[in-house]
């Protein structure tokens, strides 16, 4: 999750749509509630909160991002750690995908990130091509063991922090273009603080219904 996040499409005729909503449930809930199946299901999607880009980005916020983007395959595999096959086709959530899915889906996504920012690092401010996450999340390849996309992840990381380490500052301005964000081009800085997000949001999913089940 994180492919598809405009929220205009949502907007009702109040001036106020479906997100602003949840965030307006959510606030009471914040305080630790951890007893089973009552979180709202707001907060079993977001367990780290909602991706928003800094209006500042300092030289430290992007060293900590950096490293996230460098911790998330030992992270992964800490957090699907001893799971059975049973427990990985559980879903994190209600109606939502299983830890199976969620390993694969960040492999996905983070194959597509990686090759979004190489070709902004080499194109002026190219388009990049978008994927339906949620189709691809039904594929065949989906039910896969989990060890297929941990070692991918293994691999993409290992060549995306190395790119990510020799950036210089001004490379961090270098744009690229969203279809679905018209007129807002996006810059590598603004994919390194999405995808570090990305990376604990996800593993958020797979440590959370662990803490939820007592696995
Ligand atoms: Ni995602």
């Amino acid at each position: 999750m994180g492919e598809r996040r405009s929220t205009s499409r949502f907007k009702s005729s109040l001036g106020f749509g479906i997100w602003d909503l949840k965030l307006i449930v959510r606030l009471p809930f914040i305080p630790v509630i951890e007893v089973k199946g009552t979180m709202p299901t707001a907060d079993l999607s977001y367990p780290i909160g909602r991706f928003e880009m800094p209006a500042t980005v300092t030289p430290d916020m992007r060293g900590r991002a950096i490293e996230d983007i460098v911790a998330l395959p030992a992270r992964l595999r800490d957090a699907v750690a001893g799971l059975t096959d049973a427990q990985l086709d559980t879903p994190y959530r209600p109606g939502g995908w299983t830890g199976r899915q969620v390993v694969h889906h960040v492999a996905d996504s983070h194959m597509n990130a990686y090759v979004r920012m190489k070709v902004a690092q080499t194109e002026n401010s190219p388009t990049i091509t978008p994927y339906d996450e949620k189709a691809w999340a039904e594929l065949p390849d989906m039910r896969l063991p989990i060890a297929v996309s941990l070692g991918i992840v293994d691999g993409v990381h290992a060549r995306w922090v190395v790119l990510l380490r020799a950036l210089k500052p001004p490379d961090f301005a270098r744009t690229f273009q969203h279809p679905e964000y018209p007129g807002a081009p996006r810059t590598i800085e603004w994919l390194l603080q999405h995808y570090s997000w990305h990376s604990r949001h996800h593993v958020g999913h797979i440590t959370s219904l662990r803490q939820r089940e007592g696995w």
